[in-house]
């Protein structure tokens, strides 16, 4: 099986279309997996939500549109919410087709954070594999996502193993990690810039602890993101004076990594078990250190000391002390860790040997 070409339906997240900003990381994952592994020669059908942009074309890309109502997302709801079909959703519309397509292809590949697909897994032949893109949000999810680990454990994979212990598996975790292509961000050396956070604006991503910093050091945090939850925004704006916080808003790639790339640090602070944190692997892919709390991915992607500092989550102290200390991190050791561990290359192969693995098993 080694290299050998597949043909591959990946499914894109139901809650907006790629390019919307509202699927948050997922959005990123699938435009760089689909140019990883198109590198690697395999052939590939994208399903995603009418309006959904992928940045480049290629002889091997396909690309389906599917008309419908957005699911709602489960940052949005209750830990103990049931599942929510709307009507004309267009969730369901999306697997309709992958199931139409799907026995001329070798895998299919689901993106979405809902309990459909998952299901669908114990009722299709088709293999279905999943790359879980978020902690135990939903009770129902993390049930789901058992019952699947019990019955095809090698269709499962996640982003960081601090993510994957949110769940009860069968077996040891299969980590793929996350990955961007390196040519959208360029080595930046200056040391002495502003300092910087990126993300969703919303609860989860503690923004207002990194606001806290930089009024602290008397100096104007840049934030970039979806404001996805205004009263939240409006909150730390009322919170901090007007002087602490410049909301630079959710900018296509080559924008963010312009102006990002010129920080001397960017602060992440994550209040949930954030799943991977790509905004830490866009930072460093352009040689800006990250200071974040010790906590879910962040957590383990960080090495302290060699291309950033973790913190004590919650510890604001922390943050200003690692704050006063960041040029102590040589922004060489980003970008080489970046180019190591997490472009879309080497994240494309490990989803590859994923897959290959995965096709190979045969359950009793
Ligand atoms: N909610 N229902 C639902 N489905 C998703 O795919 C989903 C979500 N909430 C957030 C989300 N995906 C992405 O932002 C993840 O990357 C975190």
């Amino acid at each position: 099986m080694r290299n050998k070409q597949l043909k591959l339906i990946l499914v894109s997240t139901p809650i907006g279309y790629l390019g919307s900003g509202k699927g948050g990381g997922v959005e990123l994952t699938i435009i760089s997996l689909v140019k990883g592994l198109i590198s690697l020669g395999h052939k590939i059908i994208l399903i995603a939500p009418k309006g959904s942009k992928i940045p480049f074309e290629s002889e091997l890309l396909e690309i389906k549109l599917i008309d419908g109502i957005d699911q709602p997302s489960w940052q949005h709801q209750k830990r103990t919410d049931p599942v929510l079909i709307p009507s004309n959703s267009v969730l369901p519309k999306l697997w309709e087709t992958a199931i139409d397509l799907a026995n001329h292809s070798d895998a299919v590949i689901n993106f979405a954070y809902d309990w459909l697909p998952l299901w669908l897994t114990k009722t299709h032949e088709i293999k279905i594999f999943h790359l879980i893109s978020m902690g135990a949000e939903s009770l129902i999810m993390k049930e789901i996502i058992s019952q699947i680990s019990q019955l095809f454990p090698y269709q499962l994979a996640f982003h960081t193993k601090r993510q994957s212990e949110d769940y009860c598996l069968k077996t040891d975790p299969i980590i793929v990690g996350n990955g961007f292509d390196m040519e959208n961000y360029s080595f930046n050396e200056k040391k002495n810039g502003p300092l910087g956070w990126a993300g969703r604006i919303a609860p989860e991503k503690g923004l207002e602890d990194a606001v806290r910093v930089a009024k602290d050091l008397g100096e104007k945090l840049l934030v970039w993101g979806l404001i996805e939850d205004k009263e939240y925004a409006s909150k730390i704006e009322n919170t901090f004076t007007k002087e602490s916080i410049e909301w630079k808003g959710f900018l296509p790639t080559n924008e963010f990594q312009d102006q990002l790339g010129l920080c001397r640090a960017l602060i992440n602070t994550p209040k949930w078990n954030e799943a991977y944190g790509n905004v830490i692997v866009e930072a460093m892919a352009c040689g800006v250190p990250v200071i974040a709390y010790d906590l879910g991915g962040p957590g383990e992607l960080i090495e302290d000391g060699f291309n950033g500092f973790l913190v004590k989550p919650n510890d604001i102290e922390g943050l200003i002390n690692a704050t006063k200390s960041i040029s102590e991190i040589k922004r060489k050791n980003c970008r080489d860790w970046f180019e190591k561990k997490a472009t879309n290359k080497v994240f494309a192969q490990r989803v590859q040997n994923w897959l290959y693995k995965g096709l190979n098993k045969k359950y009793l």
